[in-house]
């Protein structure tokens, strides 16, 4: 096995550099280019003060540096490794990667380090995204997530799996091997309650993905309502910014307007959207049909009114107006099972106290929820940012302990669902029951998608595709 070396801190300059040197020769590469102490000699996960010296160069100071050892195997890869801390000069940082290479070193490639760590069986593939997902997660909540995967708790909880269906597997092929004499040997009732549970976990855990990808992107928040009620407004409102453009002609907003906010550590994706009317103009019903489009993928909704533009003692005043029950009934159909409608009623320092408790009576009687009171262009957003933040932490609390934030470990979840459910349908008292050769193969085509998710089994192509995200010096 090669030597592999690598910048581990961000590019640019910075205080101090980090340069990590991992395999069979690191220490001996290192010690060639050292001088202080014998680093062949000293002890693991011990720091050294010295100097960097060019040997080709006269034994010209390139830097002085602090070497952390390593010793294989109780290292990150699991080979002997070499940690250099420098000035984080940029000079310096190449300098001393051209050095290291001369001395033999090859340069990493992206993820290698961890590559190696995995090879090592240092950590599962779960845990090994997991490290890469610590390192890109902006926000606390996704940083949460990435921690626990990389800490192995997703790992466990896929192993207490695995191990379950190698039972079903095992106790079927126990059925089959004295089919000849018509026993059924496993009791047919506990292979059952053993797939239904699987299945279960399994279904919970790929359900878990669409509150994973929340985190990790943002939470869906569609602001939707007529024209005019003030959605900009309150985009603008919530990013303090002014981002969307405002004014007091109806359908000013055509198309939907994104950008990310961060609420009590996790990270939001508010969409403003084109106010909904009956309309005849092709443009506005197309920014229409993507403000539906947005509902229906949003996991909180704020349905923004103002009784100046609901008519809230005659809807039937101007046809183009969709009623607010006509309104509610689509938003309804449209939103997601799980997603959480917020009602706001503004423009109150516009509208007069009784016009707005007349609208907010009403929308209490249709939604069975006492809707918001704002003024988007008066108030400050705290009120709103914390109904938002409670809604949020309702959905995410709907969902399983373990969160699934990876497409990947999704598919394979998702893959696993289809061969379980044909085991428990399998399973069931039919008329015509499956012989159990048949149930087996899928019970091991199960177990074959979800140990994909840790490694267990996985093309190597797969695996530099995962790596190759990594940075390098990863
Ligand atoms: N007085 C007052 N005016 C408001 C308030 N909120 C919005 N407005 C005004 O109402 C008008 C419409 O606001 P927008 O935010 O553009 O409304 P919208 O819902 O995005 O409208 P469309 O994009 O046309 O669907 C603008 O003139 C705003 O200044 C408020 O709380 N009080
Ligand atoms: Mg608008």
């Amino acid at each position: 096995m090669d030597t592999i070396c690598a910048i581990s801190t961000p590019p640019g300059t910075g205080g101090i550099a980090v340069a990590r040197i991992s395999g069979p020769s690191a220490i001996d590469i290192v010690q060639n280019i050292w001088k202080g102490k014998d680093l062949t000699g000293v002890k693991s996960h011990t720091a050294h003060l010295g100097m960097i010296v060019d040997t080709d160069d006269g034994n010209e100071p390139l830097d002085q540096a602090v070497a952390t050892v390593f010793r294989n195997p109780a290292s990150f890869t699991g080979d002997d490794v070499v940690e250099l801390a420098v000035h984080g000069s940029t000079y310096i940082q190449s300098a001393l990667i051209n050095l290291l290479i001369r001395r033999g070193c090859r340069l990493a490639e992206p993820g290698e380090f961890t590559r190696r760590a995995f090879a090592a069986g240092k950590m599962d593939l779960a845990e090994a995204e997991g490290v890469a997902d610590v390192i890109a997660s902006t926000s606390r909540a996704a940083h949460r997530v990435a921690m626990s995967q990389m800490r192995g708790v997703f790992s466990r909880k896929l192993e207490t799996l695995r191990d379950q269906l190698v039972d079903l597997a095992a106790l079927l092929e126990l059925e089959l091997d004295f089919s000849e004499e018509d026993v059924e040997f496993a009791d047919r009732e506990r292979l059952r309650t053993l797939a239904a549970e699987t299945l279960e976990t399994v279904t919970r855990l790929a359900d878990s993905f669409a509150t994973g990808n929340a985190i990790r992107h943002g939470i869906p928040v569609a602001i939707v309502g007529r024209p005019n009620a003030g959605k900009s407004s309150i985009l603008n409102m919530l990013l303090g910014d002014n981002r969307a453009i405002v004014s007091d002609i109806p359908g000013t907003t055509r198309d939907t307007i994104e950008d990310t906010a961060t609420i009590e550590g996790y990270t939001y994706r508010f969409i403003d959207t084109a106010g909904l009317r009956h309309t005849d103009d092709t443009i506005e019903n197309l920014g229409i049909n993507r403000t539906w489009e947005k509902t229906a993928k949003a996991r909180i909704i704020l349905w923004v009114l103002s009784p100046d533009t609901t008519g809230a003692t005659d809807d039937a005043d101007t046809p183009d107006r969709l009623s607010i029950e006509e309104l509610y009934q689509t938003l309804r159909e449209t939103m997601p099972e799980d997603g959480r409608l917020l009602t706001i009623v503004n423009k109150t320092d516009l509208n007069t106290p009784e016009e707005t408790a007349a609208l907010s009576a009403r929308l209490q009687k249709l939604t069975g929820a006492a809707p918001l009171h704002l003024s988007a262009t008066l108030d400050h957003p705290d009120s709103l940012r914390k109904a938002i933040h409670k809604l949020s932490a309702e959905t995410l609390a709907d969902a399983s302990d373990v969160i699934v934030a990876n497409s990947r470990h999704y598919e394979a979840l998702h893959n696993a669902i289809a061969p379980l459910t044909r085991v428990l349908d399998a399973l069931q008292p039919t008329p015509y029951p499956l012989p159990s050769d048949l149930i087996a193969q899928d019970v091991r085509e199960s177990i074959h998608h979800l140990s994909t998710i840790t490694g267990a089994i996985t093309a190597p192509d797969i695996l530099t595709t995962i790596f190759s995200r990594f940075c390098i010096g990863k």
